[in-house]
């Protein structure tokens, strides 16, 4: 049967048609297909070979000594549910979950609706804490929500595109080739980035700085606005409120300074500043480059505070767009599946816990904030958390100093993992359940232009795998919930209902429209909201904020004469993340089958080191050892990792977060170089 559905790697969200024949499944491309153009690029189109792959969880696993045994999923989960409601009756904070952005809006809605109306807890979150969470956060402050505004088509019609810390060539190339299509018209490109990428050969101008100092940058450029008399005064007259506590925040962000703390040339900033304050429209795109910070949040509100200044939001174009990374990243948060946040990005507090409450039909939902990722196994390890539940993340590779994460869950009194694979996580659980592949399961996922979009089954779920909303609805009905859905179907329907954001896209509304809705949806007009903020704002005002970013580079962070070097880490185009998706698909796996550190030749040379010999890279936490590629892709004083391979978090301290939503410091890591 050849079904609908919809590439599981990046948040671009492909579109593609799968046919599943006797033992194989095959990928068709939808050339009608609004993001995906009729092209997949290779990571869309080997996905099926996931589906029959050996390293599947085939059967429910349980652990017994230093072994697993098979076991009936009727058994696991009972004895998941007993462990669950042991830890409840003490405190129901003892448990806690992890949901996953690989999975679909009405799983994650389920997961988190299990946690706080069941188990009665906000310890739910999800890769969004490694990933934008600064960009939630930090969006929320300024503009009042925090998606990307303008849809990704939209980049044609900018005259200049500000690309910061991020490589959509290989982690967007949906968004990477609209980026082409825009730079064939005429539009002018800035990049800001220590390192050079296929994307880069795009730029008209590239400024690399030192990683971390991207708030100084911004501010400069900011403050050059200003001072040459580049203000939409208009725009910040009528949108905005904070404006002149903004402007005297800015004073010591001169050219010099930032030239001085960036190492980058302050003509280059000058030029870049008037590209983009006077060529309009002008959007900005970012990434991971900006996030993953002790800074975090203050480079997205940095970068927030150009678009004010310059009116560039709004309107075709302009607009602040962080591209988001999983295929469901922005589903799971729209979920509410964060300690901190219900559905629709309501606070927890008590106001909102009133209501969710009503909307669930339950005496009440806990109005604490619950604990983040990190925070959960740090809990488990000390006998605070009894039960932890990983849906869908692979933390033992993917959190820094990840060797204390595989020390903390082997400690950890009870861990469940629910994944399609047997990963370096799964290895350590107490039971593993085995969840269906994205092609065998159904359901509503939310790209990262805002769109919604339906897809459909190719085949039932192999050997005793059942899709993550199946065993969900189980695990809350043997604790006592009342969960009589029989279709994916009636859950969107119910998103539609209770979370306010989805207002009228129900399943009858996805079905219908093939290509999907973007939310905000008007279900009476039938018409969505595709560029965000035309007229107002989402804050209780309808102004936007202007904020001062701060600067903070705690001194551990900063090089020094033991640590001369900034350690950041990069995307491959031919894997992901951990790599449990992409280092068992042979033809992507031998493309890159071991990791290596890129150093600049001028670097290289000083410490006579030589391009494919292997180098140990230290920091203060880990050290590991591996091939020394030396290439001028990176700028001097930075030397970079691809992420997807263990040994990155192996030397990525645990220990600095950004202050606000706790996203640790992935890049920009002081550490020595040496044969
Ligand atoms: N092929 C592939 N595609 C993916 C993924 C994947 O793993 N592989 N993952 C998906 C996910 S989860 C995400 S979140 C996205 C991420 O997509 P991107 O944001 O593009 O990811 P990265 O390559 O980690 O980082 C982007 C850039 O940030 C730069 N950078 C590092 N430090 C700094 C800094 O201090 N300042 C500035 N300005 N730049 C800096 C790096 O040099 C790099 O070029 O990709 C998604 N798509
Ligand atoms: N050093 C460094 N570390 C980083 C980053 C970095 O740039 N540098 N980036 C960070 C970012 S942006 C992110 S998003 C995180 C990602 O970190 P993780 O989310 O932990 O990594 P993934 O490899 O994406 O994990 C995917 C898991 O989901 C499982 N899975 C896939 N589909 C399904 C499904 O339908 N159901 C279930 N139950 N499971 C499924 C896969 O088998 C795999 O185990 O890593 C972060 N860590
Ligand atoms: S661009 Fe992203 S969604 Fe599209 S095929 Fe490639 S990985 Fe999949
Ligand atoms: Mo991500």
């Amino acid at each position: 049967m050849k079904v609908r559905t919809i590439c599981p790697f990046c948040g671009s969200g492909c579109g593609m048609y799968a046919i599943a024949e006797e033992g194989k499944i095959r990928i068709e491309r939808r050339r009608e297909h609004p993001v995906a153009e009729g092209v997949l690029c290779p990571k869309g189109t080997f996905s099926r070979k996931i589906v029959y792959h050996e390293k599947r969880v085939k059967k429910p696993l349980i652990r017994r000594g230093s072994k697993f045994e098979e076991t009936t999923r009727k058994e696991a989960l009972k004895i998941v549910a007993e462990r669950i409601k042991e830890a409840m009756k003490d405190d129901p904070t003892r448990v806690g979950f992890f949901a996953s952005a690989k999975i679909t809006n009405e799983e994650n809605y389920l997961i988190q609706k299990l946690a706080r109306a069941v188990v009665k807890t906000n310890n739910v979150d999800h890769c969004v804490r490694l990933c934008h969470a600064p960009s939630a956060a930090g969006l929320i402050m300024t503009v009042g929500s925090g998606a990307m505004t303008n849809p990704i088509g939209d980049v044609v019609n900018a005259k200049t595109v500000l690309v910061a810390g991020y490589n959509p060539f290989n982690t967007h190339p949906a968004v990477f080739r609209r980026m082409m299509k825009a730079k064939r018209n005429g539009t002018k490109f800035i990049f800001i980035d220590p390192m050079k990428s296929k994307s880069s050969r795009l730029a008209d101008i590239h400024l690399q700085p030192y990683p971390g100092t991207d708030v100084v940058l911004l501010n400069a450029m900011a403050k050059l606005i200003i001072d040459q008399g580049r203000v939409d005064e208009e725009f910040v007259k009528s949108r905005t409120v904070g404006y002149e506590e903004y402007v005297k925040g800015l004073e010591k962000y001169t050219l010099d300074y930032a030239e001085k703390v960036t190492g980058v040339p302050k003509d280059l900033i000058y030029k870049a500043t008037e590209l983009y304050a006077t060529n309009k429209p002008s959007v900005i795109y970012r990434g991971m480059g900006i996030t993953q910070h002790v800074s975090g949040t203050q480079n997205v509100i940095a970068l927030a505070m150009l678009a004010l200044l310059t009116g560039n939001i709004g309107k075709p174009g302009t607009g602040l767009c962080p591209a988001r990374g999983q295929s469901n990243v922005q589903g799971a948060c729209d979920m509410g599946c964060m300690p901190n946040m219900f559905p629709g990005y309501k606070k927890v507090n008590e106001e909102n816990a009133k209501y969710y409450a009503e909307k669930r039909g339950v005496d009440y939902v806990p109005s604490e904030p619950g604990l983040v990722t990190r925070e959960m196994i740090d809990a488990a390890s000390e006998g605070k958390i009894d039960v932890l539940y990983i849906v869908g993340e692979n933390p033992v590779i993917s959190e820094p100093n990840n060797l204390s994460v595989r020390e903390k869950l082997e400690k950890a009194p009870f861990v469940v993992v629910q994944d399609i694979l047997m990963t370096e996580t799964a290895e350590l659980a107490d039971v593993v359940l085995p969840a269906a592949t994205r092609l065998e399961k159904e359901g509503s996922m939310t790209n990262t232009e805002r769109r919604v979009q339906y897809f459909f089954k190719a085949l039932d779920p192999l050997y005793e795998a059942k899709s993550d909303f199946h065993i969900i609805v189980e695990l809350a009905k043997l604790l006592g919930a009342d969960r009589n859905y029989t279709t994916v179907g009636q859950v969107t329907d119910e998103i539609a209902n209770v979370v306010p954001i989805y207002r009228g896209i129900t399943y009858d509304v996805l079905t219908k429209n093939e290509f999907g809705v973007a939310r905000p949806y008007d279900p009476e007009t039938g018409k969505s909201e595709t560029i965000l903020y035309a007229e107002r704002f989402k804050t209780p005002d309808g102004k936007a904020r202007f904020i001062l970013p701060k600067e903070i580079l705690p001194e551990d962070l900063i090089p020094n004469d033991e640590y001369p070097f900034l350690l950041i880490s990069f995307r491959l185009l031919e894997h992901r993340n951990s790599g449990a998706m992409t280092h068992i698909i042979p033809e992507l796996h031998r493309l890159s089958p071991e990791p290596r550190l890129v150093m600049n030749p001028k670097d290289a040379e000083k410490l006579g080191l030589k391009d494919g010999q292997m180098v140990t890279v230290e920091s203060r936490r880990g050290k590991v050892k591996l091939k020394l590629k030396v290439a001028d892709e990176v700028r001097e004083g930075v030397v970079a990792m691809p992420y997807h391979f263990a040994e990155t978090n192996v030397v990525v301290p645990h220990g600095f977060f950004d202050e606000v939503v706790k996203m640790p410091n992935f890049k920009g890591v002081p550490v020595k170089v040496y044969a």
